[in-house]
């Protein structure tokens, strides 16, 4: 049928669930169609809205449509789009940041309400109902078996020869679940489809669209300084015979950030080439896996910019052999992370002395993206390290503050931070000794002194916050666009 056909069958007050996982694997035309339903729907004055689940962020053609035609009631686990961002902030949209790892299993065990749809994409499809997934996985498997319904868009721009990339498995729940037999990244432990009960496809949509994969931006001299110190971090750990000479499985998050440290990891000659247990396949862990630095990935997604995505596509007998995508359940799963031992990297927008982290809250309380699989990694990780720069905003905002004015990770998860400056590790120190750490080691040298002087203002405690204070920086930035003016 077409998108429209499709879109006709989704009313306001449905429930949808999406497959993919950042803008890879994500359906295309339906959810557009969907979007100008809404907005015929609006213009005649009728309400129309859906709830939805996606694996993580999704292209600009879902969640960016649907924002933009305020088609969306709720929203979960995970966001990355500008319009939608506006939307949640403006309490249009209700959104629910949770754990990428605990969806699929909080849906089936109807902690929310059950997908009345799944719209799915695949790059094949059977007639007895074999669903082949293309370049991202998220909670396909889970909402293709709840939802009462499944649309297919059937995506001819993924080859059909993706078939055998995937490992889908979905635990039991408990009190009937066994251990994910997954003991190193490479382990496959489920079918390379999801079977569904054809009856339940009440529709395919033939397309033939690329993915909406954005291209990172070039490496600058902060985050370039980043990626060395993590790597000069690690290799260093090696040395010291913390991490095994063999080296441990590393998950990394999203962003540049990100991609720059994955960089510097395979550049530099003493860490030896490695394997990823992680949730996104980026763009620089290809390149690292063409010249051997990464000798297998185990991923959700592959969300690697268009003209590297045709290079994998073109040579899939060498990456078959070398990345396995998994449903968000499998591939972020805390006891798999624990188990395998991963070396966990991921950002903070800001990070206070004593080694709280907030991901996700711009001054508190603007939503940028959301944790994602950042705290089913950092909680479990052998080693968990938070990256940022210094500063935002050219230099008018510290990350590093008295106090998070949100929290996402807390002290007690996150083991190294690190940014342009240095590496704070905070490993077996208490709080006085890990704000000493972090101000000399990782905040700018402009915000120094007033770190230092806030930590002698606070009472002398097991932990000197001064409750009074704590977010001076904070309000001097509100007030007068720079932190610089905060009077501590
Ligand atoms: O805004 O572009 O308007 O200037 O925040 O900051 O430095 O470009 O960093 O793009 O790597 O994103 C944490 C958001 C970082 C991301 C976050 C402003 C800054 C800029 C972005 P402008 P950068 P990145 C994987 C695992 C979620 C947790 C995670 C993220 C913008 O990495 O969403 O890792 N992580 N999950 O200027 C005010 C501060 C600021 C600030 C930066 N302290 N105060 N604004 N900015 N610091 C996700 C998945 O699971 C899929």
């Amino acid at each position: 049928m077409s998108a429209e056909e499709a879109a006709a069958l989704v009313n306001n007050g449905d429930i949808v669930g999406f497959s993919g996982f950042t803008p890879a694997g994500c359906p295309k035309e339906v959810p557009t169609a969907i979007a100008k339903r809404a907005e015929a729907a609006h213009a005649e004055g009728k309400e129309f809205k859906i709830g939805m689940y996606t694996g993580a962020s999704t292209g600009d053609s879902l969640d960016g449509a649907l924002a933009r035609a305020n088609a969306i009631s709720f929203r979960t686990p995970y966001q990355s789009c500008k319009d939608l961002r506006t939307r949640l902030n403006a309490q249009d949209t209700h959104y629910f940041d949770m754990h990428l790892s605990q969806e699929a299993q909080e849906l089936r065990y109807g902690f929310m309400p059950k997908p009345k749809f799944a719209i799915v994409e695949a790059c094949d499809l059977t007639d007895d109902g074999e669903i082949v997934p293309t370049s991202g996985v998220g909670i396909l498997p889970t909402i293709c078996r709840l939802a009462d319904y499944i649309i297919v868009e059937l995506n001819a721009a993924h080859p059909k020869a993706l078939r055998g990339m995937h490992d889908i498995y979905e635990p039991l729940d408990p009190p009937c679940r066994e251990a994910i037999p997954v003991y190193k990244p490479s382990d496959r432990c489920g079918n390379s489809f999801v079977k569904v009960d054809p009856k339940k496809i009440i529709g395919v949509v033939y397309t033939n669209r690329p993915n909406e994969v954005g291209e990172f931006s070039p490496v600058d001299e902060v985050t370039a300084k980043i990626g060395t110190n993590v790597a000069n971090f690690l290799a260093g750990e090696i040395k010291a015979g913390r991490i095994p000479a063999s080296f441990l499985p590393i998950q990394s998050g999203v962003g540049n950030i990100a991609n720059a440290v994955l960089g510097s990891l395979g550049a530099n000659p003493d860490i030896p080439p490695f394997e990823m247990y992680t949730e996104v396949i980026q763009d620089a862990v290809i390149d690292l896996m063409k010249e051997g630095n990464v000798k297998f990935a185990s991923g959700c997604s592959l969300t690697v910019s268009g003209p590297l995505l045709d290079q994998v596509y073109a040579d899939l007998d060498f990456f078959k052999e070398r990345i396995v995508l998994r449903p968000q359940e499998i591939s972020n799963n805390p006891e798999v992370a624990r188990r395998l031992g991963l070396i966990t990297i991921n950002t903070a927008l800001e990070a206070d002395i004593f080694g709280n982290i907030n991901s996700t809250h711009v001054l508190g309380n603007k939503m940028m993206n959301g944790v994602g699989g950042s705290c089913d990694f950092t909680r479990n990780a052998y080693i968990s390290i938070f990256t940022t720069p210094s500063t935002a905003k050219g230099g008018k905002i510290s990350a590093i503050v008295p106090m998070v004015s949100h929290l996402d990770q807390s002290e007690h998860s996150v083991k190294v931070l690190i940014t342009e400056h240095g590496v704070a590790d905070l490993r077996g120190k208490s709080p006085i000794q890990r704000a000493h750490e972090i101000i000399d080691n990782c905040v700018d040298p402009e915000y120094r002194d007033m770190l230092l002087r806030y930590l002698e203002s606070a009472p002398k405690a097991h932990t000197p916050m001064n409750i009074y204070t704590c977010f001076d920086m904070h309000k001097a930035f509100m007030e007068t666009g720079d932190m610089h003016n905060a009077k501590l």
